[in-house]
């Protein structure tokens, strides 16, 4: 596949090596981009449009939605459920799984999504991002049950994200490695701009947010504090920190040029009584499958998150990825 080609032609080039291709998940993926394509007008819109600040709603979170949440979920809800390619879906804006209409056609596939994550950036200017999971439905007839959703990340047939900063980028992966997409508002395509992306095994910078430290666990404050120590300490080398609070620029700065991003458990999380603070089957899942996919490794700090068998569609995890060798070292600390 050539730098420049489309989003669209790239899909179908790489579906047609798909024996028995239907052309449905050329057509998923394509509504997934088209959504996107109009998140993105909107976010660059920004206050030229009464699209900033927050509704008058939580979600199911419990957090206040932003406008833009709501306005992003509602294109994505009406991107897939009309064009036969989906049998259900699952957001992080909704609390329940949602069905298809009663008159529209039922597709092959499931589709996990947080709208826009890092929303609370948006009212900033801050990149924020849509993360998508694809999973296939279950071949029982009728509408998919919610435990027809709660499969292991290794399952995932595609996952990707959509990053609106500077630059709008689709980044994809159908588990035959990880393409980056950039789009073109001339003519308003996603062209391909990176192929095949691998993760640097090794990097100087990680990723936390260090408000957090007092209540890390002894395995995160060691790693932290070795990192802090920088040549003259047991790592040998200086790091530098960054944090986003936006999942998919810290992702893909990861993807870009490596680094560690973590948002661990710790004694704050446990006291809410919560699994994590990222939710797994439309944050940790997706970007695992990234992650990986591009020679990464993405561990909660002690078991691989793409093996974990979901208990419920909005379930929170640890989350330690990027370069490998780095997640390896905190895996490892969590282990001694
Ligand atoms: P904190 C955004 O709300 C998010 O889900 C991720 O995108 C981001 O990495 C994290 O939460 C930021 O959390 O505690 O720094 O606001």
């Amino acid at each position: 596949m050539h730098i420049g080609t489309t989003l669209t032609n790239y899909i179908i080039e790489t579906q047609r090596n798909f024996k028995g291709a239907t052309g449905e998940f050329t057509g998923l993926l394509n509504d997934i981009a088209v959504a996107c394509k109009k998140i993105s007008d909107l976010v660059n819109k920004g206050d030229l449009v009464d699209i900033l600040g927050s509704a008058d709603s939580e979600n199911v979170q419990g957090e206040t939605q932003k406008k833009m949440d709501v306005i992003s979920n509602e294109i994505f809800m009406e991107a897939l459920q009309h064009n036969g390619h989906v049998a259900g879906l699952a957001s992080e804006e909704v609390d329940d799984i949602c069905r298809m209409p009663k008159d529209a056609p039922r597709g092959h596939y499931l589709v996990l999504f947080d709208p826009l994550d890092g929303s609370s950036n948006i009212d900033v200017n801050v990149s924020v991002g849509t993360i998508f999971s694809i999973l296939k439905a279950s071949p029982h007839p009728g509408d998919p049950t919610t435990e027809d959703f709660l499969r292991p990340g290794t399952e995932q047939v595609a996952a990707g994200y959509c990053l609106y900063g500077p630059s709008t980028m689709m980044v994809l992966t159908t588990g035959q490695g990880v393409n980056m997409f950039t789009l073109d508002r001339h003519f308003g395509e996603f062209l391909l701009t990176h192929e095949n992306i691998t993760i640097p095994e090794d990097t100087k910078e990680f990723a936390i947010n260090a408000s957090n430290m007092r209540f890390w666990e002894a395995p995160v404050k060691r790693y932290i504090d070795e990192c802090l120590q920088g040549k003259e300490g047991p790592r040998g080398k200086d790091f530098n920190m960054r944090w986003v609070a936006s999942m998919v620029a810290e992702v893909h700065r990861i993807l870009t040029r490596g680094g560690i991003f973590m948002y661990p458990m710790d004694e704050k999380i446990k006291a809410k009584g919560q699994g994590g603070k990222l939710r797994l089957m439309y944050e940790a899942n997706p970007m695992s499958f990234i992650i990986e996919q591009a020679g990464g490794a993405s561990t909660t700090g002690r078991e691989r998150i793409m093996d974990m068998k979901p208990e419920h569609i909005h379930q929170r995890v640890p989350v330690v990825l990027g370069s490998k060798n780095e997640v390896d070292l905190v895996t490892a600390y969590h282990r001694s």
